[in-house]
């Protein structure tokens, strides 16, 4: 077997399946996510920057009517957070784990979506880069704003 003919095999044989898979991956991973939030937040940044890393897409819109934004996407008082993100349908507001969102991209129950009320200070976005989130609770919400826990953080 002369070089090109061996580089044309190992090409088809390995490089093909690779990109495939790489392909793949990338597509499913790759989910965009629209956040909207007042200018000034500075953990609603950090919030993104958690799920870039973890290889969403994110879109950082300012708005400086957030209480309106919330409105919209069903998301009460008791529920709400800094920042109201929209991921493939869902509402995501506040300080949720990317972990959680995937799980729910998953899964994909019938929720409006996930919330972690508040500001809770041992979550991705508050707490220093690379600590797990501890100490709150995730809740998911239906479209009559009745919530209850998705994941519990000890
Ligand atoms: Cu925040």
């Amino acid at each position: 077997m002369n070089q090109l003919k061996k580089t044309k095999l190992v090409f088809k044989l390995l490089i093909v399946p690779i990109l495939a898979v790489f392909m793949l991956t990338t597509e499913s991973v790759a989910t965009e996510v629209m956040m909207y939030k007042n200018e000034n937040c500075g953990c609603c940044g950090s919030w993104a920057k958690h799920m870039r890393d973890a290889g969403f897409t994110v879109k950082e819109l300012p708005r400086d009517d957030m209480a309106a934004v919330k409105r919209k996407y069903g998301v009460s008082d008791s529920l709400a957070s800094c920042h109201t993100a929209i991921v493939d349908g869902y509402v995501i507001e506040g300080h949720v784990p990317a972990s959680d969102v995937l799980r729910l991209l998953k899964s994909r129950p019938k929720i409006v979506g996930l919330t972690a009320p508040g500001m809770p200070m041992q979550s991705p976005g508050m707490q220093a880069e690379g600590q797990k989130p501890r100490n709150y609770d995730v809740l998911a919400f239906d479209q009559h704003g009745k919530a209850k826990v998705y994941h519990r953080y000890e």
